[in-house]
């Protein structure tokens, strides 16, 4: 099961891809693509949200484990800029650089922009990532671009096999009643196996509640190993109680206030104790005050590019997490809004 968002410039040509690559299912402030042939399943998310909302690229690249940063042959926008901030910032290990619209462009040209963009990258987390020339128009790569992403997806899926003995946990991203079954969620499975019968608990409301049956991609099934998206039949919980960014699980940490270890991007602007932050884990976000700035356990007054803190943030809604799940901050007042990220300490 292959997931991958597709983010980048403006006028790209992100949409025309997805359109290209599935079937248009479920719009919010992202919008799902589906396509399923012999045993491949892949799913394509478009942050339509985005760049309005920084939330609609957290959400996307939380869902996926592939992203596909376009880039048109006028090079990268504002916008795509802060999306390689944002995917090193999340430390987002897999990815494609797709050069669009190859049509408006001549080979010496990409190769040019491809040069230029991999000396950009040096030392990010797209440091190695491969790079793509397609156009949706003259179809140009799309076969081959496929082809990569299933290359890609192979060593994903190899990692997601090591995680199918850890806890299971599932982060929601819909939540609906059906008539005649009740309470049904969609979600992806973020670690471990979860099997039909599970008694497990959704957090930050901490409402049991019992997995009464499991889907993937319309097929009942017994059990969904990690990385899996699937569809559940929950019992003993209403639709309305639990909403997107929630995590079913049997252990999760809950809080509105947070001590983080945090590393300042390069390219962020600096902030001081008592400004506002918004914090993003999972598909959970919350507006959060910073409190204190510690380096090296001694309170400053600001925080600044490149270097690690450890933060204290208060916030008024409740958030669930657990140890390994990296955060990330933006302020978004600033025209870059991607900030720092880290972990729990
Ligand atoms: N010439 C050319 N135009 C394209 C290509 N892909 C998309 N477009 C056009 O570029 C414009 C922006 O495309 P869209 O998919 O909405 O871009 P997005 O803003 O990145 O989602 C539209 O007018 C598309 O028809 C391409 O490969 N070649
Ligand atoms: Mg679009």
């Amino acid at each position: 099961m292959t997931k991958i968002t597709i983010i980048g410039s403006e006028k790209s040509g992100k949409t025309t891809l997805a359109g290209k690559l599935g079937k248009k299912g479920s719009v919010s402030d992202i919008t799902m693509y589906d396509f399923s042939k012999n045993e491949q399943v892949l799913t394509t998310i478009d942050a339509t949200g985005y760049p309005t909302s920084p939330k609609s690229l957290v959400t996307a690249l939380n869902l996926s484990d592939i992203a596909l940063l376009c880039v048109p042959p006028e090079g990268l926008d504002p916008v795509a800029a802060e999306c390689i901030i944002a995917l090193d910032l999340l430390g987002y290990k897999h990815g494609i650089v797709v050069l669009t619209k190859s049509d408006l462009s001549y080979p010496l040209a990409l190769e040019e922009l491809k040069e230029k963009l991999q000396k950009i990258t040096i030392g990010t987390a797209l440091e190695s990532w491969d790079y793509h020339t397609i156009s949706t128009t003259s179809f140009e790569g799309m076969e081959e671009l496929k082809e990569k992403i299933y290359d890609v997806d192979e060593k994903v899926t190899a990692e997601q096999e090591q995680k199918n003995d850890l806890p299971p946990r599932v982060i929601i991203d819909q939540s609906f009643n059906v008539t005649g079954i009740g309470c049904v969620v969609l979600g992806v499975v973020d670690q471990g196996t979860i099997n039909a019968k599970d008694k497990m608990v959704a957090y930050p409301a901490k409402k049991n509640l019992e997995i009464r049956s499991i889907q993937m991609h319309d097929e009942d099934v017994k059990s969904a190993p990690t990385g899996a998206r699937v569809g559940l039949a929950l019992k003993s919980v209403q639709s309305k109680d639990i909403e997107r960014g929630f995590v079913i699980s049997n252990d999760e940490i809950v809080t509105t206030d947070f001590a983080l270890e945090c590393t300042l991007s390069q390219l962020a602007r600096e902030f001081e104790a008592g400004d506002m932050l918004h914090l993003y884990v999972g598909l959970q976000s919350s507006p959060v005050k910073v409190t204190d700035i510690l380096e090296n356990g001694e309170s400053v007054e600001k925080a600044v590019p490149g270097k690690t803190y450890n933060l204290k943030l208060e916030g008024s809604k409740e958030i669930a997490y657990s140890k390994d799940d990296r955060f990330l901050l933006a302020n978004l007042d600033e025209k870059q809004r991607f900030v720092a990220s880290g972990y729990s300490q």
